[in-house]
């Protein structure tokens, strides 16, 4: 018997699959679709680490199972490379982006195929092609056309170092995530997406679709609809105008059935209050000061909880409470984001925390108007009935609510409505390596799209991919670029500079994965309609908010446009843990506990490694790395291998164990590879391969055995099947069917016994767990009727032959 070598057999069939073209698949085949996904990945100068690999495996494995089920499945690849870390590579060594990229495609690309991954390679597609984003730009155009791409003037964080406009994702505490410089706000004019105008759509959707229940959950916080109202309040301030005139300070209130608890009033620092009623506050340069300083912050700080409440009153200045007339202060406080709502609150320090920490700090008063709680020691945000609130006395919160809408309503004072915490997505980058923005920006015309015609828009050379001094992208120095004729008027105009963001490539490439060499549309309906939605898609959870988000919202768009042919992208969606270093913490070269699958799979083969990534815990779960496990794992792969080489002859009835655990083991993985409970199915391979050791195995059990196996570890499936003298791929076989007959778990007879005596015998299955088969005792007619009115002391249960019941 030759020896189990995968480095040479795993090429081997890695280049056998490839001429066979067993990955491929059809357009418009006649049987069943199946469009599995994994999220292209960025090809990062280090190339992969081990933990790219587990959704990329895990999905594989569904998808091998799924040919051999006899689906026509796409598990397509492509390559997300705009991005930062290119670019600020090519800050650094003065290499074009485009070179860099070649590279780092090329070595992952090789890793890839080096782990067997059945990737549908004719598809293969690269955000940075122009071919692919003539596509992405012609979306942003039909965005513009509807009016959902707009440019405002937004807030940017901006580093002092690099001198250059980072996304929220890149601040840490205030600093540049690369360059560890400064971080202010700095006020830009920005592209925006509307993304605003699909939020409820985007909610109530995900009633539509098969996602984890955490991930809706992350989604529809992030959305954060929440029902209440706008209550306007008047501003006294000295000039004493009549309160007619006097100026309408609009707040939004998730609870204005506290309207009676009010006792102040805090603003945003950012308020046009301040800037309109500059001349009368008393403190004015004090109150600018503190709005200075709330530029420093993020949002995130200025909003979190633990930290203490700053801020400042408005001396001159009053507001009335419309349901009383009673005048109360005013304050500045950055906890009150300029951006949500209306800028402004109403305080009622006895029914929010917030409010109740900033009252105790400023010596405010608290008054309770829901009876309940505590006061004198905390807010109370729990329901109870309405007290020192009028015609609200007596009231429970809802009835309350409702009633005082219906009076603001009543007295043009305020009207119920909605809010979303999400925002408009900020779609401007100052960079270089993204698309560009196909705008033309004409002192006549204004914002002018570029002609579809024309597109697409291609990156212009430079000689540095620095942002400038003032903060443009460095396009904006190439002037035989920016400078043209405005498609409209004809006269002199200029090229927008900015560029889309990393997520612009990565909102619609699935589509394109359908079709991916069209020039004449981003690709043809019919087959978006033979091919979406995709069935399945994993990806990480920090995406959940971001990418997932902003792809749905295109997606929505595509559709009402015509584009694509369902409202949501994705049927189903899951989510895998992290692998962590050996020593359980986050996988980084800082921390040096980066494995490298080059070595693994050098030192043990790919098939090792991917099963070890199965096994090594639940597919969902964080995970440490353990060289030990692998060792573990390449043992399995040699016994699979020295069994396949030493079949026996012998005949095998329905009684022979080995063959009740066949049927067993074929019935648990394909229900749980479709569970991706794929530790568990190694195992079951596992303690099947020991049976074939205890028991011997001959050739048609372990032929049935590797089609089971073979989507976890495919090279070695395929050398043994043809080695056993087929001459097609284990891959064109169907995957087998069990007898549910003999697929049942074994059942056993167990006496049990109370104090020593045998009482009764129950029946357990192989299955059930030492908890279960307690329980099960003790629900057992006979034993309840010896345990009548006695206390049980202990239950001893030998596994399989005897359980007693101590009392
Ligand atoms: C008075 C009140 C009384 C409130 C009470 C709560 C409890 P969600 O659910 O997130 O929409 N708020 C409104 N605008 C704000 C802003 N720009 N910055 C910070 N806080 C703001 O929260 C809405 C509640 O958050 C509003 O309801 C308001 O405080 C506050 F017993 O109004 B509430
Ligand atoms: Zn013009």
């Amino acid at each position: 018997m030759n020896e189990y070598n995968p480095s040479e057999i795993e090429p081997k069939w890695q280049k056998y699959w490839e001429e066979q073209e067993l990955n491929k698949a059809e357009d418009f085949s006649k049987k069943p679709k199946f469009y599995c996904l994994i999220e292209f990945p960025y090809p990062s100068g280090e190339g992969l680490h081990v933990g790219h690999p587990r959704p990329y495996t895990a999905l594989d494995i569904l998808a091998r199972k799924r040919r051999m089920q006899g689906f026509n499945v796409m598990y397509p690849i492509g390559w997300d490379a705009f991005g930062l870390p290119t670019e600020n590579y090519a800050i650094k060594t003065g290499k074009h982006p485009k070179i860099i990229t070649e590279k780092n495609i090329a070595t992952i690309k090789r890793q890839m195929k080096m782990i067997g991954l059945s990737f549908d390679w004719s598809r293969e597609i690269n955000t940075t092609d122009p071919k692919y984003y003539k596509w992405t730009q012609w979306i942003f155009l039909q965005l513009f056309h509807k009016n959902l791409a707009y440019k405002a003037k937004m807030d940017v964080n901006w580093c002092t170092k690099c001198n250059v406009g980072l996304a929220n994702e890149e601040v840490v505490q205030n600093l540049c995530e690369r360059c560890g410089g400064e971080v202010y706000r700095r006020e830009r004019e920005q592209w925006m997406l509307k993304i605003t105008d699909y939020a409820d759509r985007l909610l109530a959707d995900l009633g539509t679709v098969d996602y984890l229940e955490k991930i809706k959950k992350q989604q529809s916080d992030w959305i954060g609809k929440s029902y209440g109202a706008q209550v306007v309040f008047k501003v006294k301030s000295k000039t004493m105008l009549p309160k007619e005139h006097m100026y309408d300070l609009p707040v939004y209130t998730t609870r204005p059935d506290t309207l009676f608890g009010c006792t102040y009033m805090v603003v945003a620092p950012e308020h046009e209050l301040i800037e309109k009623f500059k001349d009368q506050i008393d403190n004015i340069n004090d109150v600018l000061d503190y709005r200075d300083q709330a530029k420093h912050k993020t949002e995130l700080e200025r909003t979190n909880l633990e930290k203490a409440k700053t801020g400042i009153e408005l001396h001159g200045l009053k507001a009335i409470n419309p349901v009383n007339d009673e005048e109360i202060p005013i304050f500045s406080a950055d906890y009150v984001l300029a951006t949500y709502g209306t800028g402004a609150v109403m305080a009622v320090p006895a029914h929010d925390q917030r409010d109740y920490e900033f009252a105790k700090k400023f010596d405010l008063l608290v008054k309770e108007v829901v009876a309940g709680g505590n006061i004198k020691k905390e807010s109370w945000i729990g329901d109870g009935t309405l007290v020192n609130s009028e015609f609200l006395n007596g009231l429970n919160v809802q009835p309350a609510t409702d009633k005082i809408i219906e009076w603001l309503e009543n007295k043009g004072f305020g009207f119920q409505t909605v809010n979303y915490h999400l925002r408009d997505w900020i779609f401007s980058r100052q960079r270089y390596w993204g698309e560009p923005i196909p705008i033309i920006i004409c002192p006549r015309c204004g914002y002018v799209p570029v002609e579809e015609k024309n597109l697409p828009v291609l990156l212009p050379e430079v000689e540095n991919y620095q942002t400038t001094e003032n903060g443009d992208s460095p396009l904006a120095l190439i002037e035989d670029w920016v400078n043209v004729e405005c498609p409209k008027c004809g006269e002199e105009a200029k090229r927008e500079t900015d560029t889309m963001p990393q997520w612009a490539g990565s909102s619609w490439y699935f589509l394109r994965y359908c079709d991916p060499k069209n020039d004449k549309i981003l690709a043809d309906k019919k087959k978006l309609k033979y091919w979406t939605p995709v069935d399945w898609y994993n990806g990480g959870m920090e995406h959940t908010t971001l990418h997932l988000l902003y792809s749905r919202f295109w997606h929505k768009f595509l559709y009402d446009i015509g584009v694509v042919p369902t409202a949501e992208p994705y049927a189903k969606r899951t989510s895998h843990g992290l692998i962590l270093g050996e020593d359980g913490e986050k996988m980084s070269k800082s921390r040096g506990n980066v494995v490298n699958p080059d070595d693994v799979v050098k030192e043990y083969g790919a098939d090792t490694f991917r099963v070890y990534e199965m096994f090594m815990g639940p597919f969902d779960q964080p995970t440490p790395w353990s060289t030990q496990g692998v060792v573990g794992i390449k043992r399995f792969m040699d016994k699979v291998w020295a069994i396949g080489n030493k079949l026996d002859n012998k005949k095998r009835t329905n009684n022979d164990e080995e063959i009740r655990l066949l049927h067993k083991t074929i019935k648990q993985l394909a229900e749980q590879i479709e569970t991706l409970d794929l530790n568990t199915c190694v195992s079951a391979l596992m303690i099947l391969i020991n049976k074939f050791q205890d028991k011997g195995c001959n050739q048609e059990i372990f032929e049935q055995f590797l089609k089971i196996l073979s989507p976890f570890a495919p090279h070695l499936g395929e050398e043994l099947w043809q080695k056993l003298g087929h001459k097609k791929s284990i891959f064109l076989e169907k995957w087998p069917e069990y007898d549910p007959e003999l697929a049942k778990d074994a059942v056993k007879e167990v006496p049990v016994q109370i104090n020593g005596k045998m009482r009764c015998k129950i029946l357990v299955t192989e299955d059930m767990s030492e908890e279960e088969i307690k329980n099960l005792a003790l629900a057992d007619e006979h034993v309840k009727k010896w345990l009548e009115g006695k206390e049980v002391k202990k239950i001893i249960y030998v596994p399989g032959k005897i359980l007693n019941i101590v009392i």
